[in-house]
């Protein structure tokens, strides 16, 4: 079943022309304060800011990040995940392991602004992956609290990735609010699928090459290393299953182009909470895909039936854990770098990173390699252990 192999890329078809200006999917409000409100702020405080744009803007907005970012060879990494999935502190986590870690030998660059300077939304657009590279990076990596996601439009953060003596590569991440795929299940007049945003929409039917699509399937909704009320997290759990259904069906809608050469990757996030109270926490942590899988069927079935769906090629559709870090209330907890749960932490970053870069390498029609060469060590020789015992024990 599922591997961390990426799907081969098939090539992509002509991009979608967007229909006359009449037909376009509708504007949003404007005069949106389009920036974070000021008590969602992360300590380390980013720019306050309020933006004024035009439907026109908008309208478009999703086709002209699709044109530019096909131009300029980017791949797109889009992530959906309902509110306190972990989609934010999966891309903090990311960014942060190849800025903390010289050892890794790749250097990481936010890009120049996807959208030309003529365009209405790019200074805006590329001031909120600025302030997320920098101030929110730095929030994290200082164990801060990561604040709820609350922006008017999705943004993309562009990326120049630059491994030592292997290809460089550009992907851009999607980031946005989780509010915006939760199931309406309160309102009965309301479907219960919330549509895709129209610049969204807009964004993966234009497209024309092969995108990589990230779905957030939380361990815990709940705050790791804090009792809570386990009832309200199954419900919440139910939820986020709902929440991928929902996108699922408002990508086979409008996605047509180089349908076969995207990625589905359902990644089981916070997986730190799975042994929260395991005696030996490195050995617990560490990715054991069977355990991941069953959780998976457990708590997302409905979610894991839409994406076979979806992703129906051999290697399309993927499940595996993630684990951004050892996050408490308060923010990330710091380990010394040999501890063996912060080696383990770290190759759940790896895996992801080469995972990505063989993606973007392969849009680009390069034979995929991986970025990261992972060192040979205590987490190897734990899957190695587990396995003799596993033997041992028959299972
Ligand atoms: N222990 C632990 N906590 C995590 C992990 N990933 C995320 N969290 C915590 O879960 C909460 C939600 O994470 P976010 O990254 O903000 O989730 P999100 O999907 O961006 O949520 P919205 O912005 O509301 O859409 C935060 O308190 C994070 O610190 C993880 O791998 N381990
Ligand atoms: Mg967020």
């Amino acid at each position: 079943m599922p591997t961390d192999e990426p799907a081969p890329f098939t090539g992509g078809n002509e991009p979608k022309r967007l229909p006359p200006a009449t037909d376009r999917p509708p504007a949003l409000p404007l005069s949106a304060d389009a920036n974070e409100s000021a008590n969602q702020r992360s300590p380390a405080g980013a720019a306050t800011e309020t933006a004024e744009y035009s439907s026109d803007q908008t309208r478009n907005l999703g086709y002209d990040l699709a044109m530019a970012m096909a131009d300029q060879g980017f791949h797109p990494v889009v992530l959906f995940g309902t509110n306190s999935s972990g989609k934010t502190s999966l891309l903090l986590s990311l960014i942060t392991a190849l800025k903390t870690r010289p050892r890794l030998r790749t250097g990481i660059a936010l890009s120049a602004p996807i959208l030309s300077s003529k365009h209405g939304l790019s200074a805006f657009q590329h001031r909120q992956a600025k302030d997320f590279v920098d101030r929110k990076v730095l929030a994290f990596k200082n164990g801060e609290k990561i604040p709820k996601t609350n922006v008017k439009l999705p943004f993309f953060i562009p990326l120049e990735i630059t491994p030592h003596e292997k290809p460089p590569v550009r992907l851009a991440f999607m980031e946005g609010n989780g509010e915006w795929y939760s199931p309406r299940r309160d309102d009965a007049d309301q479907e219960l699928f919330p549509e895709f945003r129209p610049e969204l929409e807009n964004f993966v039917s234009s497209f024309p090459g092969p995108i990589t699509f990230l779905y957030m399937a939380p361990r815990t909704q709940l705050v790791v290393y804090k009792e809570q009320d386990p009832a309200h997290d199954t419900d919440e759990i139910q939820s986020a299953d709902l929440a991928i259904v929902g996108v699922c069906r408002a990508y086979n809608a409008c996605r047509t182009n180089s349908r076969d050469a995207d990625k589905h990757m359902m990644l089981v996030t916070k997986w730190d909470a799975h042994s929260v109270r395991a005696a030996d926490r490195a050995e617990e942590l560490e990715e054991d895909l069977s355990q991941v899988i069953e959780f998976a069927e457990n708590h997302y079935p409905e979610s894991i039936a839409a994406l076979r769906d979806i992703g129906r090629a051999s290697g399309q559709f993927t499940i595996n854990a993630y684990c951004a870090g050892l996050i408490t209330d308060k923010g990330l907890r710091r380990l010394p770098p040999n501890d063996s749960v912060a080696q383990i932490i770290d190759s759940y970053h790896d895996r992801l990173w080469n995972a990505l870069y063989k993606r973007a390498l392969m849009s680009q029609g390069l034979p995929a390699r991986d970025m990261i060469e992972r060192p040979k060590g205590p987490p190897a020789i734990v899957q190695a252990f587990k396995r003799i015992l596993n033997f041992m024990s028959g299972s």
